[in-house]
């Protein structure tokens, strides 16, 4: 079994964000003061711990695989070395930082792979993450003149595991609250540009993984918000989070817990968005904000990941 974990990628160091934030905008670099305000969001974090998830996201998958395949494809023969690797295989390339998507295929196709599954460290699809995850990979399988097959998870937002995973850890918020009745439960996710989003499908998606852990713990009050919305002039969904906060605090809400609901992992959306920018909103807003840990690579996401991905490659047969 061969895998290819993808997620976002950030940069390693703070000389490659500007590399970094070229890619994202597609090989246009950015003006001096978007680099700047960017620069400034990870100097406020300190750094993202999200390469370092995605990696650990990997080796535990591949350990989780390993550990469960029903059969051996071929009896094992003596092993070359004391270093054991099993029989699945999982690889990890992000979006855009190294190792890129592209690396990720050209070190599998190098290794012989001829059919792969491709899953992605975000749970809903949107025009603007799985699809365009998609496309890299078909676009450097095209490259190097197909090698290998690869089939995708295009979204995991209501496995069972994955809401249970995610009502466990607002369950762990709720014991914090002083009337957890009485608190605003808010479910977020990225926003996307409005015109990718016209389907509807991303909001839907979100709104069900939402409400799944809505009724699995009983929540009274709960809404979906996004964030994160990017610094272009053309409109993104909303409201965001903050624009949501303003309005709980209108409502009045003096309890609200945040959970970002579209991200499995810790990084800069998490910790500057949520944990500096809309926390500094709630403390303006006199509102009490507490914000559910992520799932990171924790055992029963890491299970969520197997689970997919083995259902997923039994289509090959
Ligand atoms: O920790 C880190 O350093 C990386 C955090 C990070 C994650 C992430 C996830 C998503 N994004 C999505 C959509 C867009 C669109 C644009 C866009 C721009 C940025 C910029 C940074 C950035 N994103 Fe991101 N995103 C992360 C970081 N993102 C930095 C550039 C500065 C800015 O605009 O804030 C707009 C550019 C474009 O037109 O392409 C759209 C979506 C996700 C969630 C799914 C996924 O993880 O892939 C959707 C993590």
């Amino acid at each position: 079994m061969n895998v290819l974990l993808m997620a976002y990628g950030t940069p390693y160091r703070r000389g490659e964000i500007e590399a970094y934030y070229t890619d994202i905008r597609r090989g246009r670099p950015p003006t001096k003061e978007l680099l700047e305000e960017l620069e400034e969001r990870y100097r406020l974090i300190g750094r993202s711990p999200l390469n370092e998830i995605t990696y650990a996201q990997a080796v535990r998958l591949e350990a989780a695989l390993n550990a469960t395949l029903p059969l051996y494809p071929e009896p094992l023969g003596a092993s070359p070395g004391a270093r054991v690797r099993g029989p699945a295989r999982v690889y990890h390339g992000t979006k855009h930082w190294h190792p890129f998507i592209k690396e990720a295929v050209q070190a599998m196709a190098e290794d012989g792979v001829e059919r792969a599954v491709g899953v992605v460290a975000a749970p809903h699809y949107s025009a603007r993450s799985i699809a365009e995850y998609q496309e890299k990979v078909e676009q450097a399988l095209e490259e190097l003149g197909r090698p290998f097959e690869v089939r995708y998870v295009e979204h995991y937002y209501d496995h069972p595991g994955y809401v249970q995973a995610v009502a466990a850890r607002v369950g762990e918020q709720v014991w914090r609250l002083v009337d957890p009745r009485r608190a605003l439960f808010l479910f977020t996710a990225h926003s996307i540009p409005e015109r990718a989003a016209q389907d509807g499908r991303y909001q839907q998606q979100v709104r069900a993984t939402a409400e799944l852990v809505a009724r699995r713990l009983g929540l009274q009050h709960w809404d979906t918000a996004w964030q994160s919305a990017g610094r272009t002039p053309e409109p993104w969904i909303g409201p965001d989070v903050n624009e949501r906060l303003e309005q709980a605090a209108g409502q009045g809400y003096e309890e609200v817990v945040v959970t970002a609901v579209g991200f499995p992992s810790d990084h800069l959306e998490v910790y500057y968005d949520l944990d500096h920018e809309a926390q500094a909103t709630a403390q303006r807003l006199g509102l009490r904000l507490l914000r559910t840990r992520s799932l990171n690579a924790d055992p029963d996401y890491v299970e969520v990941l197997r689970d997919v991905v083995s259902r997923r490659w039994a289509e090959f047969r």
